[in-house]
């Protein structure tokens, strides 16, 4: 059933639909209740009418009344929504699993065999479960037309999952709008028949090698803070940056003159307050401690080493 609700394409649709139209019904008729006793009470018992303020002896019939029936109506509602919830916090054991990794500012999907799209293919009728994973902020993994909405929290293991019922083609969202870009973060779900779906994954590119350091910057989204061709964003751009000096802050506050080296990018990107660069913000950056692994952060070393040679 589709309620009028925005169309539904996954086994979520009807129960999701269910407990929000029940709750919406309920709000609906208090607001309609409240509004029309508010009006009536305003007519029938205002100053003009009611010159003097009586005081009400108290009933109990009432009182026990107006405690009974709203309990009842907030634990019909809390049974309804927990009993439609469980069933999105389980997913399968033989569901297909693909990593989903959301960070400033798209999406990228992985699959089983290593094969990466920024579009999400899935078979018709198979359980898939995500396991969501961002390496810098919070985002909010959002696919309207399956009911899934889920936090995407940086080093927490968040997961969600679905199972597509109907064929076609459906928007992907971030539902965290704390900045501008998140908006920004917008995809598609592909629900293809089965034997579409092993072509596709047939055709699909396995991940960058991490070796590539300017992948790996990209896919971390370093560049959202540091540009390549001089800009100053949020952080110091990194054109030039090898063997460039610069005026840095310590952690204990001195100022000290450095050079750019392998040591000082190591530890820029494992421990960024250790050394800010005068005019720039600690606490910005995070650490990237246990995200990098020690080859990336090499590659991404012989990246900047490269980029700044070439100048
Ligand atoms: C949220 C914004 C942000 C992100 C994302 C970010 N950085 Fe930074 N980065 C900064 C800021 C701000 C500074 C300057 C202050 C400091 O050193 O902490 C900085 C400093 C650095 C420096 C030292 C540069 C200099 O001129 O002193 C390096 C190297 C660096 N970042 C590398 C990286 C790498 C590699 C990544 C991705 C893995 C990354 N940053 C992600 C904000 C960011
Ligand atoms: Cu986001």
């Amino acid at each position: 059933m589709n309620y009028g609700m925005p169309y539904g394409a996954s086994n979520f649709v009807e129960k999701i639909d269910k407990t929000f139209y029940f709750i919406l019904g309920i709000d609906i008729f208090f607001l309609i209740l409240i509004t029309v006793l508010m009006i009536l009470f305003v007519a029938r018992y205002n100053r003009k009418r009611h010159q003097n303020a009586v005081q009400v002896k108290e009933r109990t019939w009432l009182e026990v009344l107006w405690i009974t029936i709203p309990l009842i109506i907030v634990l019909a509602m809390f049974y309804i929504g927990w009993k439609n919830y469980i069933p999105l916090r389980k997913p399968p054991k033989d569901a297909l699993v693909v990593k989903v990794i959301g960070r400033m500012w798209d999406w990228q999907f992985e699959y089983p065999d290593g094969k990466v799209a920024t579009t999400l293919y899935v078979p018709l009728n198979k359980p898939v479960r995500l396991n969501l994973y961002s390496p810098d902020v919070l985002h909010g993994f959002f696919i309207p037309a399956f009911r899934i909405k889920e936090d995407v929290v940086p080093g927490k293991n968040n997961y969600t999952w679905f199972k597509a019922t109907e064929l076609g083609e459906y928007d992907i969202f971030c539902s965290a709008y704390c900045g501008m870009r998140h908006a920004y973060m917008y995809s598609k779900v592909k629900v293809v028949p089965t034997a579409e779906f092993d072509s596709i994954m047939a055709n699909l590119e396995v991940a960058t090698s991490s070796a590539d350091g300017d992948a790996i910057m990209r896919n971390n989204g370093c560049y959202s803070c540091h540009s390549k061709d001089g800009t100053k964003l949020v952080g110091p751009s990194f054109k030039g940056l090898w063997g460039a000096k610069k005026t840095v802050i310590t952690s204990d506050g001195k100022k000290q003159t450095i050079v750019v080296d392998e040591k000082y990018i190591e530890e820029s990107i494992l421990d960024p307050n250790a050394k800010v660069e005068e005019g720039y913000m600690p606490n910005v950056m995070r650490s990237y401690k246990g995200v990098l692994k020690d080859e990336e952060i090499k590659a991404i070393v012989e990246y900047l080493k490269k980029s700044g040679d070439q100048k």
